[in-house]
């Protein structure tokens, strides 16, 4: 199972970002997919990881969607805080931790709090202002991911609640 721990976005959240992204060009992420990652697995069983979840607590928190940016090495537009808020990165820190002790390997590129909305993306030249986006930190969520023809789709596969 290929696995990976994010944040879901209420729907009328992601349905902005969605409409957002659709103008752009390249292919833009269809509102029900679009997420935060938090932490990637990969093919991995999902005992242990739902297990270290558990053993995280954080407070619940808004992530802030200010800013939009195109990274050029894996040709995606993002959006995103443009800072990590606090209790995030204290969440995700201790995830992280968990899954370590729980003997997951995950990558070591640094967490980078961003939320991709185009893939195949090309270099614009300036990006629209994004509209007004409330997305409210109560849980996170495993998240299983299959990829066929059509893409990934995505499962959750239990939720997380904070404090
Ligand atoms: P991305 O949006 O920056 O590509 C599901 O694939 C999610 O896991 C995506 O949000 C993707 O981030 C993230 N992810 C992180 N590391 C990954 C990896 N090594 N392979 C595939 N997806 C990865």
């Amino acid at each position: 199972m290929r696995l990976f721990f994010a944040l879901w976005p209420p729907r009328e959240s992601a349905r902005a970002l969605a409409d957002w992204a659709s103008g752009l060009g390249g292919r833009a992420i269809p509102a029900e997919k679009i997420h935060l990652t938090l932490a990637f697995l990969g093919e991995a069983e999902p005992q242990k990881a739902i297990a270290a979840a558990r053993r995280v607590e954080a407070s619940a928190h808004r992530l802030p969607i200010e800013m939009a940016k195109y990274w050029k090495h894996n040709r995606i537009v993002w959006a995103g805080p443009r800072e990590t808020p606090p209790d995030l990165k204290t969440m995700v820190d201790a995830l992280h931790f968990e899954l370590f002790r729980a003997e997951y390997i995950l990558e070591r590129r640094p967490f980078a709090a961003h939320v991709t909305l185009v893939r195949n993306a090309r270099p614009p030249r300036q990006l629209p202002p994004l509209p007004e986006v409330d997305w409210p930190v109560r849980e996170f969520c495993l998240v299983r991911s299959s990829v066929d023809s059509n893409g990934s789709t995505y499962g959750i596969v239990e939720r997380f609640a904070l404090n």
